[in-house]
């Protein structure tokens, strides 16, 4: 018979981060196993019912890890960020029942190099993706879902991928996810009635969207996904990946018809008088923000709120995209700049995380981290050994409010459409050089957050400090060489991804 465990409550306040396999019941439990291993009264089936009782016991313990990523979500766009028109209620009761993050950093300005942050664990000066395109991830190389699959997870992902094509090392199947359904590509992603999918790694069909039909609107088929699955995943802890596309434009779409924030409807927006993409988009930050409400009212009626850590981010800044204008709904809220850009507007993202119990409620935390740091965060909260070898920290203690141990000396991003662009956050303090040879632009973020007043001049000292992170953060990688801008820019590849 399995022991009562520790429960969710009688941890809140711990004053450390979790060791996963020496706190006094596991030892309990290792003594039990260590008996039943040396024992001679024990046989070898006696061996295995006990490490069975340890693995058990272990899992009851690891939290559900429930990560929803949005895509292309400004600093802005919700209430509980400043967001003034656009209606995010779900989000911000999501906020005020856990903590909220003002200093949280994507991994990068657009998709796929801030997915492979995310994946890795490592920033975009060690990352082989480092740019919007093709390449996949190797084996080996998404440790994220593979880590926490190792530790008795059940592992999936409903939505954009972006990380491997068809056939290739980087499907998800082959980094960690035991299930998955949705794009591979961020090309395909923009659209929101697909007439394929990928399921497992196998094309899937869609014939309500075949011929043009516009039977099925993609976010309702995850919404579908995440239903099902959470109906069934009472069992066995899970890491379920939500890497919604809403609120991206569909690009093509909007090429050819002015408007590519392609949803269903416009409400509640309707008689607003804003362009009608503007419309649409609220709409599509207001459609996401009802579908997290549901999924929160999922994890209550299957009882699974206290057991389930809730995050939500996006991947990086808004767009000025399919029609729209970042600005026009002051997406970037007090920030500087949009996607692509490595001012604040392009990589500052919300982050809300909800843990009842384990989370004070209400709580706004300035502590600096980012993508990079989700890794060894979510394998600290479930209970496993912390990956070796990567940028990231462990933030768990902060995640929980408590006494933060783990701090950054530097936050570092590089990225290399048009120009490469550098930028690093020391403290207050954020460099950025828009290309290769280009001055270094200082700014103080804590009395300047707009970036408005570059004070390199001034401030000689920190630029120097600045430079030498600029050099010493960064591998030197053939496939993204250090540049300057190109005299008249082409159409950088995978610039509208
Ligand atoms: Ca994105």
């Amino acid at each position: 018979m399995i022991m009562p465990l520790t429960t969710t409550s009688s941890l809140k306040g711990s004053s450390s981060a979790p060791r996963p396999f020496h706190t006094p019941w596991t030892r309990g439990w290792a003594l039990i196993l260590a008996l039943a291993l040396t024992g001679p009264a024990f046989a070898q089936g006696a061996a295995n019912d006990a490490r069975a009782l340890v693995e058990a016991a272990m899992a009851r313990r690891q939290p559900n890890i429930l990560l929803i990523v949005a895509d292309d979500l400004g600093y802005g766009d919700l209430g509980c960020y400043g967001q003034q028109r656009i209606r995010t209620p779900n989000l911000d009761r999501l906020a005020r029942e856990g903590a909220r993050f003002t200093q949280f950093y994507a991994g990068s300005t657009v998709c796929a190099p801030s997915r492979a942050v995310l994946m890795t664990g490592r920033h975009t000066g060690h990352q082989r993706i480092r740019g919007n395109d093709q390449r996949p991830l190797l084996p080996g190389e998404g440790l994220l879902a593979s880590l926490l699959q190792k530790g008795r997870y059940q592992t999936a992902l409903f939505g954009k991928w972006g990380l491997g094509q068809a056939g290739s090392s980087g499907e998800p199947n082959r980094q960690g996810f035991e299930e998955w359904r949705g794009y591979l590509d961020q090309v395909h992603a923009h659209d929101y009635y697909p007439s394929n999918l990928f399921r497992n790694g196998e094309p899937w069909a869609l014939p309500q969207n075949e011929n043009g039909r516009k039977g099925l609107y993609a976010q309702d088929l995850f919404m579908q996904m995440t239903t099902n699955y959470l109906r069934t995943a009472q069992f066995r802890p899970f890491f379920l990946y939500l890497a919604w596309t809403l609120p991206h434009a569909n690009n093509e779409l909007g090429r050819a018809t002015g408007n590519g924030m392609e949803i269903p409807s416009d409400a509640p927006y309707s008689s607003e008088p804003w362009p009608a993409p503007e419309k649409n988009k609220a709409a599509m930050i207001t459609r996401m923000d009802r579908d997290v409400g549901r999924v929160l009212d999922i994890l209550r009626a299957y009882k699974m709120e206290t057991n389930t850590l809730v995050l939500f981010t996006s991947d990086n800044g808004p767009h000025s995209e399919g029609g729209v204008k970042a600005e026009f709904h002051k997406s970037s809220g007090p920030l500087r700049g949009i996607k692509r850009d490595m001012y604040e507007g392009g990589i500052r993202v919300p982050l809300i995380a909800r843990w009842p119990g384990r989370i004070p409620a209400g709580r706004v935390s300035e502590e600096l981290w980012a993508f990079w740091d989700l890794l060894p965060t979510l394998t600290d909260c479930a209970l496993l050994p912390r990956p070796e070898g990567i940028d990231g920290l462990s933030m768990y203690r902060d995640l929980l409010g408590l006494a933060t141990t783990n701090r950054h000396a530097h936050l570092y991003w590089e990225f290399h459409e048009g120009g490469s662009k550098q930028a690093a956050r020391v403290g207050d303090w954020k460099g950025i050089r828009n290309e290769a040879g280009g001055k270094l632009e200082l700014y103080n973020l804590k009395s300047d957050i707009g970036e408005t007043n570059n004070v390199a001049a001034a401030r000689p000292d920190v630029v120097e400090k600045v430079e030498a992170i600029l050099k010493s953060a960064r591998t030197d990688d053939p496939d993204w060489p250090l540049k300057p801008k190109p005299p008249s820019p082409p159409a950088a590849a995978g610039a509208d991804r």
